[in-house]
This record gives structure tokens, C-alpha cells and sequence, in this order.
């Protein structure tokens, strides 16, 4: 007589256990390479051209201390066309990275303004939200940090001035040679992740499959 096996889905299900999911908004001037870190992180071919993003959104599933991770990624447009846009992605972030980078000047000097509009839209909801300001393309040669004179007539780096100006952490990359790009977005856990020193054991690592990555993508 046949015999039939009754398997119990919920023990096999293949679906990935997550010790959290959090949501990343990557913001800056247009050019920058926000795209490209983002597109690095989850795999994605560097593009030497660039094409304009409207938003994009990306899951990564991603391990930190033997943990793992989703991280969703709102890719956003860098210019100023989407204000509305903007807020909602501030309003569901639950952290934020500025990029700018030195092949185009003005978008150093337009940190400040992405800076007001978190602080102002997190007031408004009565939080705040770990911002790290990332410095991209360091691959380029002959191109250095801008640098600035303090109160004590010291000459300080951009860095320097970036961490003492919004009290918050400064990262160069290089999304064209993936350097630090990974770092960025361990950085980032660090700062998100409630008990960071709380390290599993070996042989206790949650399921995750790396190897996925969903993108939906939504243009006008
Ligand atoms: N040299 C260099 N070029 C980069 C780097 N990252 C991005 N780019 C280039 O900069 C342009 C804009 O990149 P993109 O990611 O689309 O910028 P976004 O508008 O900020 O999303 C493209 O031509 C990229 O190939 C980098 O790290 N180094
Ligand atoms: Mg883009």
C-alpha cells in the first residue's frame, strides 16, 4: 500500500529569519555615485555612464556579527524636483547616508541643506536618525578634500569638520573600485544595532540567503 507523507511546512519553509530589517536613504547631489554604492552592495554591474534615478528600491539581505540582516535601500533622486518624495523616504528611514563627492564641488556645500531637511523632518516625529556622510570617488587622482581653518586658526580636513559640524561619522569611497562600500553598510549596522557587542556564538548564525536580491524600481 502506498504511503503518504505528510511534511510539516512551517519546519522546512525556506523563507529567511531576519534578527531585524531596516530601512537606508541614500541622499545626494545628483552624480555623486549613490547609485553605483547602492548597486555595488547588492551585486549589481558598476555602469560607467550615468542614468538618472527618480527612487529606486533595493532589499539586501546582509550577515553582521553573526547576525542577519535585511537592509532595505531607498536609492533617491538628488535633485530637487521630488521634495515630497523626499520626506517620505526621511519619514520611513531609520538611517540615512549623504554622499557627496570631490569631482563635483557644490555637492559638498549641499550636505548642509540634506542635514536640515532630516533634522527637520525627524523633529517632526520626534526622532533622530544616524546620518554617515560619505566622501565618493577617492579613485579619482589630483582631487583632494576641501579643507577648512577652525576657530583656533587650525587647518582641519573635511572630515574633521564634517564629524564636528553634524556630529556624525565620515566614510570615503570608492564605488567604482569597491573600496569601502561593504564597510559603509557595516558602519551603518553598528550604529543601528542595539546591542552591537553582543556577539552569537559560532554555529548559532541565523538563515539568510545572500544570494537574493529584489529591486522593484519606479520611474516617472
Ligand atoms: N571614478 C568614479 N566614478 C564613479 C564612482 N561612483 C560613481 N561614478 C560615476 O559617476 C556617475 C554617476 O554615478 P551614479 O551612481 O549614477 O550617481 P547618482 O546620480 O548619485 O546616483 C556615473 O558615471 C558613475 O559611473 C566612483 O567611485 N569613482
Ligand atoms: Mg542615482
Amino acid at each position: 500500500m502506498m504511503q503518504l507523507s505528510v511534511s510539516d511546512d512551517s519546519k522546512n519553509s525556506e523563507e529567511p529569519v531576519y534578527f531585524k530589517r531596516y530601512t537606508l536613504a541614500v541622499f545626494g547631489d545628483s552624480g555623486v555615485g549613490k547609485s553605483s554604492i547602492v548597486r555595488h552592495l547588492v551585486g549589481e554591474k558598476y555602469i560607467p555612464d550615468h542614468v538618472p534615478t527618480v527612487e529606486e528600491f533595493y532589499v539586501k539581505p546582509i550577515t553582521h556579527r553573526n547576525r542577519a540582516y535585511e537592509l532595505q535601500i531607498i536609492d533617491t533622486s538628488g535633485t530637487y524636483e521630488f521634495p515630497a518624495m523626499r520626506r517620505i523616504a526621511i519619514h520611513k528611514a531609520d538611517a540615512a547616508v549623504l554622499v557627496y563627492s570631490l569631482d563635483k564641488p557644490e555637492s559638498f556645500t549641499k550636505l548642509e541643506r540634506y542635514m536640515d531637511e532630516i533634522e527637520s523632518y525627524c523633529a517632526e516625529r520626534n526622532r533622530r536618525i544616524p546620518v554617515i556622510i560619505v566622501s565618493n570617488k577617492s579613485d579619482i587622482p589630483n582631487l583632494s578634500e576641501p579643507t577648512f581653518v577652525n576657530t583656533n586658526g587650525l587647518k582641519i580636513s573635511a572630515c574633521v569638520y564634517l564629524e564636528g559640524k553634524f556630529k556624525c561619522q565620515w566614510l570615503a569611497t570608492s564605488a567604482k573600485f569597491n573600496l569601502n562600500i561593504d564597510t559603509l553598510f557595516h558602519k551603518m549596522l553598528d550604529k543601528l544595532s542595539p546591542d552591537k557587542n553582543l556577539v552569537r556564538k559560532k554555529g548559532t548564525v541565523m538563515k539568510c540567503e545572500v544570494s537574493q536580491v529584489y529591486r522593484t524600481c519606479c520611474k516617472t
